[in-house]
């Protein structure tokens, strides 16, 4: 394709084209209005109060306890797990539990070193854990002695010292609590094999919550200074409900009305996916665990946290240490995403952050040094899918490109990069990390915009940042891939290429999977663009998975807004265990159509595991 360029010349009055989008957003510039442009405003004016945590982007997550004694990952039935749940993880009884506290003595705990830690990965604030499940109390609480200040023979308050050092070198400060606590008499449930603890019976669960409330003054009433965020956490259990939530969450806001307020303290979290669900919880933002969600989410807040091997507190036997270039790729990903980044540290038994998590956060460090602006500040970027092996961030008229690999010739050698969508001019092309210019000019492909960027002198191995300055707010147009028919007349419609539409809902991949899942929400539904080149009738069938336990639930397929044919969720199983059943007949339409499959009626938790819809010609 020789393309015909023109720089930056754009052909006005493009044709209609699904899936127009432009990034305006509250309080930055509007596109301008153009036929068939879809401005993605936020749902909801975004909460100033939050100003500071959008910037920030990047966190450091500081998972310590008593649970850095043992330090083990694994289980005595063979399995693994996470070394801070060592006490449910080996069902050990309060009483011997508590033999691990004067076994703790970090004494070469130093808060300064470790605020330096985080501040030269380019992280901008920091939260560690005041009190895990264990009710271990990292701070000096008045409310039991279950603390590191009388229970161990370190004495000291970490986090009084961690909270001086942070307002020292300007790092804002919160604090994890977790509102399941196994070691307070009044919480409940009890687990079956405790003995130590005394009679459900005898549990007073509002006493617990004066408890937790009593302590919640103590981190956040001053003395640890202002504390940025409550990080909660454990409260998944039946003993917990959103009325709570909501009374702790305007509790802990009447302390500070600018504390920010995670959506753990209620009910409202979807899973591991970590979005909050419809309707009224508390929270001011989501937290998905462990991974990132498959495209940005307009208006929406949210942190991923993660750990850069299995665990979150620390275990002597856990190796699975992630690369340097896949946590700055990670931090390119939720940046890309408009999300932030909450990256786990586990110190030592000692007071020790450990080596390999130094290492990975100095080489972050370099690279936000040299890239910081293209996550620091920044929304997400406007596509939906980035047309390239990367991520795309935006920060007011500047586009941030995140290549992870730059495309190559035959030789081997980098060539341009090309990708299609910008629509607005672009002024200036440069690489924040050397300072060089590139030559970036765009041209139409008939009804689309494309852009090639000449490649930079260096690369980076993790992700190579280009800068975009353009002339206007950043506007896209995207065109959905659509699906035709096959040399037999059939259209196969895979997860993969899916546009899923909704907060829980993604594509997983992999041998077993390969699908749709985590499709806990029900109005969460994949859409495929189909274009067929004359009017067809076909037989719907859906390849899908399911556990027997979770089958029934009620689906459909079809157009939206037409005709739809339905399905009950079959067992097969295992979630990695797929079969193909015909649902019925279509009458579909020549041309472009957005095929969806839709829950009708979710009978489990989870929907289904789906892997492809095909649209077989009815003989
Ligand atoms: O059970 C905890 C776990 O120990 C860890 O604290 C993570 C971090 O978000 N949260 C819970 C698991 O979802």
């Amino acid at each position: 394709m020789t393309p015909r360029r023109r720089r930056c010349a754009w052909i006005t009055g493009l044709l209609a084209l699904i899936g127009v989008t432009s990034t305006a957003r509250a309080g930055e510039p509007s596109a301008a209005a153009q036929p068939g442009v879809e401005l993605r405003a936020p749902a909801v004016a975004p909460d100033p109060r939050l100003d500071w945590w959008r910037e920030a982007r990047f966190g450091m997550f500081i998972h310590w306890g008593v649970y850095s004694v043992p330090a083990t990952i694994k289980r005595p039935d063979g399995s693994t797990g996470t070394a801070e749940w060592h006490l449910l993880g080996h069902q050990v009884q309060v009483a011997d539990y508590e033999k691990f506290a004067p076994r703790f003595n970090p004494v070469r705990f130093d808060a300064a070193e470790w605020v330096r830690i985080a501040k030269d990965a380019g992280m901008k604030y920091i939260v560690i854990t005041s009190k895990h499940h264990d009710g271990f109390c990292m701070y000096d609480s008045k409310l039991t002695d279950w603390t590191i200040t009388k229970a161990t023979p370190f004495k000291r308050d970490p986090l009084k010292e961690l909270a001086d050092e942070c307002a020292r070198q300007g790092v804002r400060l919160g604090f994890y609590y977790s509102i399941m606590d196994w070691h307070h008499p009044d919480y409940l449930p009890r687990r079956a094999w405790e003995k130590g603890q005394p009679p459900a019976e005898q549990a007073d669960f509002a006493r617990y919550v004066e408890y937790m409330k009593g302590q919640l003054e103590e981190l956040v009433g001053g003395r640890y200074g202002k504390v940025a965020v409550l990080w909660f956490d454990g409260e998944w259990e039946e003993t917990w409900n959103a009325e709570l939530g909501w009374d702790l969450y305007r509790y802990v806001r009447s302390l500070d009305p600018d504390i920010i307020v995670n959506n753990r303290v209620g009910k409202g979290r979807g899973g591991m996916a970590g979005l909050t669900a419809e309707g009224n919880f508390a929270g001011d933002f989501g937290t998905p665990e462990q991974e990132i969600p498959n495209t940005g989410l307009p208006g929406v807040d949210w942190e991923s946290c993660m750990t850069m091997n299995d665990t979150w507190g620390y275990a002597t036997d856990d190796h699975n240490w992630k690369s340097a270039t896949t946590l700055i790729r990670n931090l390119c990903d939720t940046a890309g995403k408009g999300g932030n980044f909450l990256l786990n540290v586990g110190p030592t038994a000692e007071g020790l952050i450990p080596a390999e998590s130094v290492e990975r956060l100095a080489a972050m460090g370099r690279w936000v040094r040299a890239n910081g602006e293209a996550v620091h500040g920044t929304h997400a970027g406007p596509w939906r899918r980035v047309p390239f092996n990367g991520r795309i961030s935006v920060k007011g008229e500047k586009l941030y490109l995140h290549v992870f690999e730059w495309p190559r010739g035959q030789d081997g050698a980098p060539t341009e990069l090309v990708f299609p969508g910008l629509r607005t001019e672009i002024r200036a092309a440069r690489v924040p990390a050397t300072g060089q210019t590139l030559s970036a000019i765009g041209w139409m492909e008939g009804a689309v915009p494309m852009v090639l960027v000449e490649p930079p002198d260096k690369l980076d191995e993790a992700a190579t940042v280009v800068e975009l300055d353009l002339a206007g707010p950043v506007a896209v147009v995207e065109r959905a891939p659509a699906f035709a028919p096959d040399e037999k007349g059939v259209v196969t419609l895979r997860a993969a290429d899916a546009e899923v539409v909704g907060t829980s809902a993604r594509y997983e991949s992999g041998e077993r999977r390969d699908c749709i899942g985590f499709w806990t929400n029900a109005g969460d539904h994949p859409v495929w663009v189909v274009e067929l080149p004359a009017p067809g009738r076909y037989t719907i069938e859906a390849t899908t998975a399911c556990t027997d336990g979770e089958a029934g639930s009620i689906y459909s397929v079809g157009p939206e807004g037409g005709a739809r044919v339905r399905g009950t969720v079959t067992p097969t199983g295992d979630w990695g265990n797929f079969e193909t059943q015909a649902l019925g007949v279509l009458d579909l339409a020549q041309g472009r159509t957005p095929i969806s499959v839709r829950i009708e009626s979710l009978k489990r938790s989870a929907a289904m595991n789906l892997r492809s819809i095909r649209l077989v010609p009815a003989r």
